[in-house]
């Protein structure tokens, strides 16, 4: 195992790879993309063993198509880790009891010209002792956690650096430097060390043994701050802030198109009749992965409507990068406020469930479909005829909270009846 890599996301041109790297003699031992990566760092180190890791690594993501958050080791590079990333997130953690010396850290760029080659320029050394990056002295020891997730570094540094698309990190004896896999007009040439808001008790287990526990017993809070300040149960009306300016685009679309994967996708597919019935308009649903593999034809008078907790699914990523080069309008249904979907849709609505920390979502879920029910309200409500049928879906949203709160109440007695369930099958 010469070198180690954790690979978040897709690599989309790993059977070409593979299949020229097989030329050259490698073998593998599983269908993973994750694996041509390892192969490939391999592959360029022995054609050049005198680069640098992140130069290494620099020709190695000349390679690869796709989306990644990659982070590597090598026993050619010891005390030495990569964290890359493009299309995936990523995020460096940065840990020392001391306080950091930098707020933020420099970009640096080598070789501004030509992407694949290496050059030794003089300028390098002069630009590297310039150029301010978290430099530990050698009686403070800096910690670094890379991760995906704010979250799971929060129990162990509120300090972040979050990297952009194509930033190489190089963590090298506990020196911090960023890189550029290659030239990019217009990108900030600093990344800060930012303080993280998030609280620890928010995302912490709160008595429960797991996280999805807690998740799931949230559900009357959540599903109440997804209508917050939305639905006036009063007046019986709902207003989003997040889509109103666009309803005449909306309005003026003769299909809607909603794009998701996992359990968002069934958030979908469980409101698409309602969404048809309020809006009159046909509403189709499809899995990210799907729609990418057909490339359907997608014309500028369609709205997409993108559904993900994280609002970092590395597929309806792609999805949405296709819809918006046809010139569709974009709407997002997103949990995380500043997440990649949030910010690269037309608009959209955030779904205000909270953290959602466990896998298999729960609370994301009721409130995704709360979301899209609110905006199936939304744009239908210039339809008189519709009035009536608004205001018994509006009183339906209301009791929501309460009657979750009254399933969860009876999880000693559900559990019973599944344990006796459990044990007849058996
Ligand atoms: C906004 C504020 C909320 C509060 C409220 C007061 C944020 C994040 N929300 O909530 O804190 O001040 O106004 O009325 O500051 N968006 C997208 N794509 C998405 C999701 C959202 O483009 O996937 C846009 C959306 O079009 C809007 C902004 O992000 O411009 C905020 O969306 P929201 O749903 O949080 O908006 P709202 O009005 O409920
Ligand atoms: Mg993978």
């Amino acid at each position: 195992m010469l070198f180690i890599v954790v690979h978040n996301g897709i690599i989309t041109n790993y059977r070409e790879l593979k299949t020229l790297l097989k030329t050259k003699g490698y073998t593998f031992s599983s269908d993973t993309d994750t694996e041509i990566i390892a192969k490939l760092f391999k592959y360029c180190y022995e054609e050049d063993n005198e680069m640098e890791f992140y130069q290494l690594t620099k020709k190695v993501l000349y390679q690869l198509q796709g989306s990644y958050g990659l982070m590597v080791k090598s026993v050619y590079y010891p005390n030495e880790v990569i964290a890359t990333r493009k299309g995936s997130p990523l995020l460096i953690g940065v840990k020392s009891h001391q306080k950091l010396k930098v707020d933020f850290v420099d970009v640096e760029f080598i070789n501004e010209n030509n992407e694949a080659t290496f050059s030794t320029n003089p300028e390098v050394s002069i630009r590297r002792s310039e150029s301010r990056a978290v430099l530990p002295d050698s009686n403070v020891p800096v910690e670094y956690f890379i991760s995906s997730d704010a979250s799971s570094v929060i129990e162990h540094t509120k300090k972040v650096i979050f990297l952009e698309d194509d930033d190489i990190a190089h963590m090298d004896c506990g020196e911090l430097r960023i890189h550029r896999a290659r030239k990019s007009a217009g990108l900030s040439t600093t990344r800060p060390v930012q303080t993280l808001e998030m609280e620890l008790g928010e995302i912490m287990k709160g008595g429960y043994d797991h996280f999805m526990m807690k998740e799931i017993f949230e559900q009357p809070d959540s599903t109440f701050n997804t209508m917050r300040g939305r639905v006036d149960f009063k007046n019986k009306t709902v207003t989003l802030g997040g889509i109103k300016d666009y309803l005449t685009s909306i309005r003026r679309s003769r299909r809607f198109q909603m794009i998701a994967c996992g359990t968002s996708y069934h958030s979908c597919l469980a409101v698409r009749s309602l969404f048809e019935e309020l809006t009159g308009v046909p509403v189709s649903v499809d899995l990210a992965s799907d729609f990418l593999d057909r490339s359907p034809p997608i014309f500028r008078d369609d709205t997409i409507v993108f559904v993900s907790q994280s609002g970092e699914t590395a597929d309806s990523m792609q999805c949405l990068k296709y819809c918006r080069a046809a010139g569709a309008l974009t709407v997002g249904v997103v949990n995380s406020v500043g997440s990649s979907i949030s910010r690269d849709t037309d608009c959209g609505v955030h779904i205000n469930a909270g953290p959602e920390i466990g896998v298999a979502s729960t609370k994301a879920y009721t409130s995704q479909y709360i979301a899209l029910v609110m905006i199936a309200l939304q744009i239908s409500n210039h339809v008189i005829t519709n009035a009536q049928r608004h205001r018994e879906i509006i009183e339906g949203l209301a009791e929501i909270p309460k009657k979750i709160e009254k399933v969860l109440k009876q999880d000693k007695f559900i559990k019973q009846v599944s344990e006796k369930v459990f044990k007849l099958v058996n």
